[in-house]
């Protein structure tokens, strides 16, 4: 009997603990959440656009991303502890309420904030770009904060990735460095979309990893198939042909669909229309290097349309009538062509002949209004009018590097030196061995393809007066 009750008063006493500690958990975390970036920091921002920037989100009013974002719940996600599970019933009422129709939603379980209004108040007020300015270099306030949730407005912006159910894995990974190298303190959402429907399994994953909400979304038809006027016997002998001359995916179908798709379709899926900046993520890439800053208000803020971190020479039998038809489109269309366009960066002869460069698009960051515009979608449907897609093997990357290079003004397109990236096979590693120590870089810097002579971006140098980094002589 003694022994009973000893356990008794045991049981209380665990129980009680358990609820005490429950309660601190669920009550005290949101109220220590401080966003820096108030009076103390300096008002004047380091980043070219602040007087006459673009308007953000966060500076309105309405629609004001920043307050939505998930903060108490970041707090519990760094402690390693699960959120109460009575939230999760609020997670998914707003999840139905902001659904766009025709396509999955997936908001992380970020309710648990829910009845903290005063904080909305402050995130909004240091949500103001001028008060938190970009961090683009060491000796700037805030660049050594990497901790937290970081301070400063949110763009409308949204990871975007295509991928196949069995991509899951490769794609599991390329979340996973996005996000601990930099979103998990931004919480930028992430749409995803396929030719076929998302499975649980790939839902259930990613939707773990991304720290912003997750979207999915089915493409039509109509993006993912061959348009009424390829010639189908044509098509076929193409494939037939490529596949005997050992082309790279030459014989495949579904690899042109994707192409297509990437070039002319991604950015007007339902799911996009609800944002005006993307960053591209591919399956199996790799970050080298802390993101300090981000680059979704560097484009936005000064009015970039589109960035790379690779260049190279693609490969010509993929694309043999790729500039003939350019050409024919610029004829076409004088009023879309640039007068400070970077001709210089495609052709070696004033616009003669192609020289093959082109930005790779497995990695971009960009405006999806520019891509929207009439400019590249009437280079698009030219494109698309002619066949190569099908006829040939045209790629996105060569058409959206042409596209940036014609249409958009030289100072509209940024190299990113700062994000260390690799994609199979390439890897682009910044030049300088302090610039690798201050972004705490994890890559070779011998594998650096900058510099090298299969690499473009020494034109792109050269074309916008930019000097090379000190030490690229040793790296060619
Ligand atoms: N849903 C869907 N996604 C695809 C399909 N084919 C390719 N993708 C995606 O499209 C993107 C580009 O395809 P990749 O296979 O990576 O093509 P690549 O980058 O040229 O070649 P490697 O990465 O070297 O194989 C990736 O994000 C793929 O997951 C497809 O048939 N369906
Ligand atoms: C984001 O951009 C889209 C597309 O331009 C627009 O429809 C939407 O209203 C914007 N959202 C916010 C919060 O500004
Ligand atoms: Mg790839």
């Amino acid at each position: 009997m003694a022994t009973g009750n000893v356990r008794y008063v045991r049981y209380i006493a665990v129980a009680l603990f358990t609820l005490t500690l429950f309660y601190f958990v669920s009550h005290s975390k949101y109220d220590t959440v401080t966003i820096p970036g108030d009076g103390s920091k300096s008002s004047n921002p380091s980043f070219p656009g602040g007087p006459g920037a673009p308007q953000v989100p966060g500076d309105s009013t309405g629609g004001s991303k920043a307050p939505a974002f998930p903060q108490g719940d970041n707090v519990l996600k760094d402690d390693s502890i699960p959120p109460p599970a009575a939230t999760e019933d609020l997670a998914k009422d707003e999840t139905a309420a902001q659904k766009p129709a025709g396509d999955e939603t997936i908001k992380s379980d970020d309710t648990t904030k829910s009845d903290d209004t005063t904080k909305s108040e402050d995130t909004t007020k240091s949500a103001k770009a001028s008060n938190a300015p970009l961090a683009m270099t060491p000796n700037d306030p805030g660049w050594g904060d990497l901790q937290g949730i970081a301070p400063g407005p949110r763009m409308n912006a949204t990871f975007v990735t295509l991928a196949r159910n069995s991509d899951i894995w490769e794609i599991a990974e390329s979340i996973r460095q996005v996000e601990d190298r930099f979103n998990r303190r931004y919480g930028y959402d992430w749409v995803f979309l396929n030719d076929q429907p998302f499975d649980d399994n790939f839902k259930k994953i990613t939707t773990s990893l991304v720290s912003g909400t997750t979207h999915y979304g089915l493409i039509p038809e109509e993006h993912w198939s061959f348009p009424e006027w390829i010639d189908q016997e044509k098509a076929k002998k193409v494939r037939e042909d490529m596949k005997e001359r050992k082309i790279i995916y030459g014989d495949s179908i579904s690899y042109r669909h994707m192409c297509r798709f990437e070039s002319g379709f991604f950015f007007r899926q339902e799911l996009m229309l609800n944002y005006e900046f993307y960053w591209r993520v591919e399956p199996s890439i790799k970050l080298f290097c802390d993101i300090h800053y981000d680059p979704f208000r560097v484009i936005a803020e000064s009015g970039k349309k589109y960035s790379f971190v690779l260049s190279l020479y693609e490969y010509i039998d993929t694309i043999p009538t790729l500039w003939a038809s350019t050409k024919k489109f610029m004829a076409n269309h004088p009023e879309h062509i640039s007068d400070d366009n970077s001709m210089a960066f495609l052709s070696d002869d004033g616009g003669e002949t192609y020289n093959k460069c082109h930005f790779w698009s497995n990695f971009e960051v960009g405006s999806l209004e520019w891509l929207r515009s009439k400019p590249y979608i009437d280079y698009f449907e030219a494109l698309d009018r002619d066949g190569g897609f099908f006829y040939e093997r045209w790629g996105d990357a060569p058409i959206h590097s042409i596209a940036a290079g014609l249409l958009l003004k030289k100072d509209e397109i940024h190299f990113f030196d700062d994000i260390a990236y690799y994609h199979v096979p390439f890897t682009h590693c910044p030049t300088g061995e302090q610039k690798r120590l201050d972004l705490r870089c994890h890559c070779d810097p011998k594998e650096n393809f900058d510099w090298k002579g299969y690499s473009c971006t020494s034109r792109f140098f050269e074309l916008n007066g930019m000097t090379k980094p000190e030490g690229y002589e040793e790296q060619t």
